[in-house]
């Protein structure tokens, strides 16, 4: 029996100011996610929404930061609740925005330590999301989570990090809108981080071939969290922070079904869809059919594959 899939709505909405990201667990069950997932034949569990933990007060030196509150609380329960659902099967947290992954990912990583695995990460996304809440100009914590990951200074509010992830366990792809401080912060370590400029020269295979063979090769457990503005606007317009030039339908696929015949992959975050902006359902619709992908749809069955060189 595969390990049953585990549905945890995650309705964060903190971590920006533009609100909508709270509808999308119900926006990707009314897109018919368990049954995508049951028809390959995958036990589904819908452990329902994840609750945010009680609200304490929370302050930082940065005055423009938006609701660090919630956004801790959020961190809190959503840690928990991703650390107990990877022990029994493959979690797949329905966003919410991105400030959803400060706990999710801290949580599977938690797990990681503990079973003395290290932990990857593969952020597909527009955005670095590498601010800290002292560098952040929007104020905005969604793009803060790959600084609170991998050990950033600035996050005294939040609950301490349990295991923190090396940088060069943190793949990007998909990058075209990162700011200045960001790209000082990435320019600092050593993150594998692939911008839209690099997938157009050597197509997006090279990148995942060469960091799931990293993966595998350290014997990793890998957690992909994928942001709906990693995708071009043009088929994915539910999202609040969308830029041109994403990734197209045939890369994304492309990207999860490596992932899927990689066998690395053992928990995913869906972040940032906002129903209230799409049209007729399509990019709640796409984000399942990449998922399903993910757990492996396909026309012809492939054999796993090491990706090793
Ligand atoms: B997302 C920006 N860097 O800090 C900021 O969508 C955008 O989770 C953050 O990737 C985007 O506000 C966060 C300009
Ligand atoms: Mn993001
Ligand atoms: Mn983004
Ligand atoms: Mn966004």
């Amino acid at each position: 029996m595969p390990q049953p899939c585990l549905l945890l709505g995650a309705p964060v909405d903190s971590g920006k100011r533009t609100r909508g990201c709270l509808m999308g667990p119900a926006a990707y069950r009314v897109a018919g996610i368990a049954a995508a997932l049951e028809s390959l034949g995958r036990p589904v569990r819908d452990l329902g929404d994840v609750a945010p933990a009680p609200l304490r007060p929370a302050t930082c030196g940065n005055p423009v930061v938006h609701a660090l509150p919630e956004t801790v609380a959020w961190t809190e329960a959503l840690s928990a609740a991703a650390r107990d659902a990877i022990a029994q099967g493959f979690p797949i947290f329905l966003g919410g925005d991105h400030a959803l992954s400060l706990g999710t990912v801290s949580g599977v990583a938690a797990h990681a330590a503990a079973l003395g695995r290290p932990q990857f990460v593969l952020w597909l996304d527009a955005h670095a999301d590498m601010h800290t809440p002292e560098t952040t100009a929007s104020g905005h914590l969604h793009g803060t989570p790959v600084a609170y990951l991998t050990g950033r200074p600035g996050f005294d509010a939040f609950p301490p990090l349990p295991a923190p992830i090396p940088e060069a366990h943190v793949c990007y792809l998909g990058l075209r809108s990162v700011d200045p401080a960001e790209r000082r912060a990435l320019a600092a370590a050593p993150f594998d981080a692939q911008d839209m400029r690099a997938i157009d020269e050597t197509g997006i295979a090279v990148p995942l071939r060469a960091f799931l063979a990293r993966v595998a090769a350290a014997n990793g457990l890998l957690h992909v969290s994928l942001d709906v503005d990693f995708l071009d606007p043009a088929i994915a317009p539910a999202v609040g922070t969308t830029v041109p030039g994403g990734a197209t339908f045939r890369e994304a696929h492309l990207v999860m079904e490596m992932l899927h015949d990689s066998g690395l992959v053992t928990s995913l975050d869906l972040v940032e869809l906002n129903p209230f902006l799409d049209e007729r359902g399509r990019t709640a619709s796409l984000m399942v059919d990449l998922t399903a992908s993910l757990l492996g749809r396909t026309v012809f069955d492939r054999p796993t594959r090491s990706f090793a060189a």
